[in-house]
Order: C-alpha cells, then structure tokens, then sequence
C-alpha cells in the first residue's frame, strides 16, 4: 500500500448544503476555501497550512439560516475524507498533542486516531459572533470531524477573553496535533495497536 498521496474525496448533498471537499495528507497548505463564511475559510488556510494538508473546500449552504449547518457539514465532510485518507490506520504515529498561544489565548489538543468517536471540550468561547462565524460553532465543528473521522479528540480552552484569538489559537494547536498522529512513523507497518485495530 502506497503511503504517499494519502487523499480523499467526499461530495455530499443535502437540503441544507452541498460540498465537495479534497484531503491530501502529504501537503503543504495548498488548495483553496471557498465556504461562504471569510472568518471560517481563514481557520481553514490554518488547518491546512499548520497541518501540512492540502485541503479542498467548496461550501454552497444556506446561509440566510446562519452559519451553523454549513460549519457543521464541511466537519462532517473533513472527518469523512480523514478516515478514509488514513485507510486502515496502518503505520501511523496515532498520537499527537499540541498547545498553541494566541496573544492572551492559549489551547491545548490532544488526539488518539482511536477508532472511537469522541469529543471532549473543557472552557468555553465567549458567545457571539466572529465575522459571520457563530463562536459556538468551534466546538461544532471539532464534534463533526471528531464523530466522522472516528477519532478521540480533547480540547482545552486554557486561557483567552478575544474569541477570535481563542478559535485561532484551537485550530492550530488541532492542525499541529493532527500532523504529528497522521504521521507515518519510519520502519512501522502495522496498525499501532496491541488490540491490532483501529478500526473501533
Ligand atoms: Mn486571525
């Protein structure tokens, strides 16, 4: 199995959106965002530039309703691709944690590519609005590609008042983190295991 040009595509169409998204593991930043929503595109330019992924994402959702389904579907839609991306998990560092700060706002992540879908977010963005990216949806964002890409993923908001500077600071410590477990460790080819699966 070839590990270089671990990617993927995922089209996906609903009611409430319609995206098309491409994921290269092996990347460098390149691709262009297009989600309708400027401050979301920009912490996707992080992700995929601090990440090293080439990243592909054109949005079309409804937003008159807000930004909520459109964030949560590219989520969706990035987990879907990561899974798939990483195929049976074989030969990768599994592990990775990263803490980032931002001006006054400082994140922690951690991840497992477990298998397992979890969430855990400890603090809180102050509610509101950047630009036209609802605070909240941080969070959102972090469950849908967390739940899709079957993986186990903490967030630790440990310091911040500026909401933008606090989701900035969180999706690059996730973009970090996330490089250092989708790395392929040198000389491993199995799944790192005990249990020998990834799988769940
Ligand atoms: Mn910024």
């Amino acid at each position: 199995v070839g590990r270089i040009g671990r990617s993927a595509t995922i089209e996906r169409h609903t009611a409430e959106t319609e995206i098309s998204l491409t994921l290269d593991l092996e990347g460098s930043g390149k691709g262009q965002r297009e989600s309708g929503i400027g401050f979301f595109d920009h912490m996707l330019d992080l992700l995929a530039y601090h990440g090293r992924l080439d990243l592909e994402v054109v949005a079309k959702g409804d937003l008159q309703t807000g930004s909520h389904h459109t964030v949560e579907d590219v989520g969706i839609c990035f987990g879907q691709a990561l899974s798939k991306a990483l195929g049976e998990r074989k030969g990768v560092a599994r592990f990775g944690a990263a803490t980032v700060p931002m001006d006054e706002a400082r994140s922690a992540v951690a991840i497992d590519l477990s298998g397992r879908p979890l969430l855990v977010f400890e603090g809180a963005v102050p509610p509101g609005r950047t630009g036209e990216f609802e605070n909240e949806l941080c969070e959102e964002f972090l469950r849908a590609v967390a739940g899709t890409a079957r993986i186990t993923l903490h967030v630790r908001l440990e310091a911040g008042r500026n909401a933008h500077h606090m989701i900035e600071a969180t999706f690059k410590a996730f973009a970090l983190a996330l490089r250092q477990a989708v790395a392929i460790e040198a000389g491993r080819e199995e799944v790192p295991s005990t249990k020998g699966t990834l799988g769940g």
